[in-house]
């Protein structure tokens, strides 16, 4: 008697390495303090950008799925069949299995450094999706990395969304698209999405929401640096501070501080003047054209791109 293949009930999931100390001291005892972006997304931090995600001054989300309802066919043309589906900072996985009737990936690979808030989230699309083999990896794209070998190797579809790649500098991005290119194959690419520059006041409400979600994630960061530090940040002496910069192109949140206190950890502190900042995330804005030149010169070099009537966010599709 042989067994009819079920599907799989459970993903896969590989966890990472426990967070650096050593590159959040660094950061927070330099003399403008700064946190990588990274540290906003803890299960709270998680559960908050989506929060944010459905709120009506974050446009992103909702202007990016707009532009995926009204192209799709087009998109899934220009993309055609591939294997697996690689999505770079998943967080709920909502965007990516969207994709699949259309794509038909075989494998799913979700990777997010917010590993607890993944791992729910793939677990329950394992269980919608018995016929795709997914793996959810833990990483950290600030650092160096590659796939581990079971990842299929033929036809990788890159998918980043969101345009979390704001998060990075110009020159890390320009390394972090080749890297994505030397991990495609001939037949591999990279679906993306670049939210774009556009008027200075809608950008700013996007990032200080009325109901103060943003202010929230962005002093969550604090209470998970607690968590990791052992640090003793007392949250309600800080106050969240968004802005664009207009010669950089992005927008930057800060958290204020109050008051004057110091904050102690293991053998160290942080001596903080009333008004002074932790600069905690920057969101680059690009122009459409600086985005594909970028993209060319990191070797994809040909690219078809989908818009909305207002020009405020970009789907991507580049190749080899
Ligand atoms: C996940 C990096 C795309 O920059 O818009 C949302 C993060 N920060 N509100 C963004 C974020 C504040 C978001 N990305």
């Amino acid at each position: 008697m042989s067994l009819a293949f079920t599907g799989n009930n459970e993903a896969e999931v590989i966890a990472l390495p426990h967070p650096s100390q050593h590159e959040l001291e660094i950061g927070l005892l330099s003399d403008a303090a700064h946190t990588s972006p990274k540290y906003l997304y803890d299960a709270v931090g998680s559960v908050l950008f989506d929060a944010i995600c459905e709120l009506p001054e974050y446009y992103p989300t909702r202007t990016e799925a707009s532009i995926f309802t009204q192209y799709m066919s087009d998109i899934a043309h220009a993309i055609g069949p591939h294997s697996t589906l690689i999505d770079l900072g998943a967080g709920n996985c909502r965007k990516a299995a969207r994709l699949f009737p259309l794509l038909h990936p075989n494998q799913y690979v979700p990777i997010d450094i917010s590993i607890k808030y993944l791992e729910d989230a793939v677990q329950r699309l394992q269980q919608r999706f018995p016929y795709i083999e997914m793996t959810a990896l833990g990483l950290d794209f600030s650092k160096p990395w590659t796939l581990p070998d079971e990842i299929r190797s033929d036809k990788r579809l890159f998918f980043y969304p969101g345009s979390s790649i704001g998060n990075f500098e110009p020159s890390h991005a320009h390394a972090f698209l080749r890297h994505l290119r030397s991990e495609c194959d001939a037949d591999g690419g990279l679906l993306i999405g670049i939210d774009l520059i556009k008027d200075h006041d809608t950008l700013h409400q996007a990032y200080d929401d009325a109901l103060g979600v943003t202010a929230a994630f962005n002093l969550n960061v604090l209470r998970h640096i607690n968590q990791i530090l052992g640090s003793n940040f007392d949250v309600q002496q800080w106050r969240h501070h968004a802005l664009f910069n207009t010669s950089h192109s992005r927008i930057e949140m800060h958290l204020e501080a109050r008051t004057a206190q110091t904050v102690t950890w293991k053998n160290m502190h942080r001596h903080f003047l009333p008004g002074e900042k932790i600069h905690t995330e920057n969101s680059y804005k690009y122009s459409l054209d600086k985005f594909l030149a970028l993209l060319d010169s990191a070797g994809f070099g040909h690219a078809q791109y989908w818009t909305d009537s207002n020009n405020w966010f970009a789907v991507v599709y580049a190749k080899a």
